[in-house]
């Protein structure tokens, strides 16, 4: 592919695909968007982010990142979409260009590449990366159970085979390490955002813990808020609470993380369906399922705007 006038976004992608029309699209936009190599994975693969910025230097930041569990294909093609919506309402939506006339957004659509490429390749329904470490049996570790915040508690697993194994130790993986190593250099992200699938919901820390954040009001009512942009879009429903009593518990993962090293807003989706189609959901979705989220997104990001620290 030579421009993305050509790329489907009604379409699922392979790796490869993926990695052109990132680079056709930083070409075409080049004025407000760039790319950046974070690190790499275990099997050498780039891991890179999409920049969008008007201008500054470490200005207030918004993270997102799509894809840490490799099966969750919904959550690739919307982070396309999505970095393709960004440029698209600039200068047009007032929301989304007072957002970045301050702000930049960080975007990491394949962020656990070596996984992806296996899904396309071997097994669509791999979940973990593809580290192989000697003497240890089973491959892959859990990319939302390998961080900091609660690693090793309950909802994780010390069990190589297991689909919710944690890793050795805190962010043992390079598409962790990576993210942690950007995020904490940066200084200066304001709101992080995970996107996964399946389940329709919106959530907050803890996953490790029972007990409520801090700004735990702040967030319920923030969520409250995406949810019903959410809802108004398609008549889609999400629900909405912390990880621990809207899911399960889950110790390792990425927003408590988020949390617990200052980031106050911290948010995980679980995008469309609510079981039906599971992470096979059809490639019709594609645009619905993005452009709803779109509007929850949004609000998360204007609230942030809105409320400095
Ligand atoms: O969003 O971080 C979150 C919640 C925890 C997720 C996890 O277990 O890592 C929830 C699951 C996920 O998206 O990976 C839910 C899906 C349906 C699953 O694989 O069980
Ligand atoms: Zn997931």
């Amino acid at each position: 592919e030579r421009s993305t006038s050509s790329f489907s976004y009604s379409s699922y992608h392979t790796l490869e695909e993926i990695y052109s029309w990132m680079d056709n699209f930083v070409t075409e936009h080049s004025d407000i968007v760039s790319k950046i190599q974070i690190g790499h994975s275990f099997e050498n693969r780039s891991i890179l982010v999409l920049k969008f910025s008007t201008g500054g230097s470490q200005r207030p930041a918004i993270w997102m990142d799509t894809g840490i569990h490799s099966r969750e294909w919904i959550t690739h093609a919307t982070g396309i979409w999505t970095a393709k919506k960004i440029v698209n309402e600039y200068g047009k939506d007032h929301i989304l260009t007072n957002i970045l006339k301050s702000m930049d957004v960080f975007v990491e659509i394949v962020s656990n590449p070596d996984g992806f490429a296996f899904t396309h390749s071997m097994n669509r329904l791999w979940r973990k990366n593809k580290c192989n470490r000697p003497g240890v049996f089973c491959i892959g570790v859990d990319l939302n159970r390998n961080w900091r915040s609660g690693f090793g508690g309950n909802g994780s697993n010390d069990n190589p085979c297991s689909e919710t194994y944690r890793g050795p130790y805190p962010h043992s993986e390079p598409e962790v390490a990576a993210i942690v190593d950007f995020i904490t250099a940066h200084g200066n992200i304001k709101a992080l955002i995970s996107i996964h699938s399946y389940s329709q919901m919106l959530m907050y820390p803890y996953g490790h813990l029972l007990e409520p954040v801090s700004n735990q009001e702040e967030l319920y009512n923030l969520a409250k808020d995406a949810v019903q942009a959410l809802y108004e879009v398609h008549g889609i429903k999400y629900i909405y609470g912390s990880v621990s009593t809207t899911l399960y518990v889950a110790s390792g993962i990425t927003v408590d993380w988020a949390y617990d090293s200052g980031i106050k807003y911290a948010f995980s989706f679980e995008l469309r369906d609510t079981g039906r189609y599971g992470f096979l959901l059809p490639a019709t979705e594609i645009i619905p399922t993005a452009q709803e989220m779109w509007m929850a997104i949004r609000t998360i990001m204007e609230h942030t705007l809105n409320h400095p620290y």
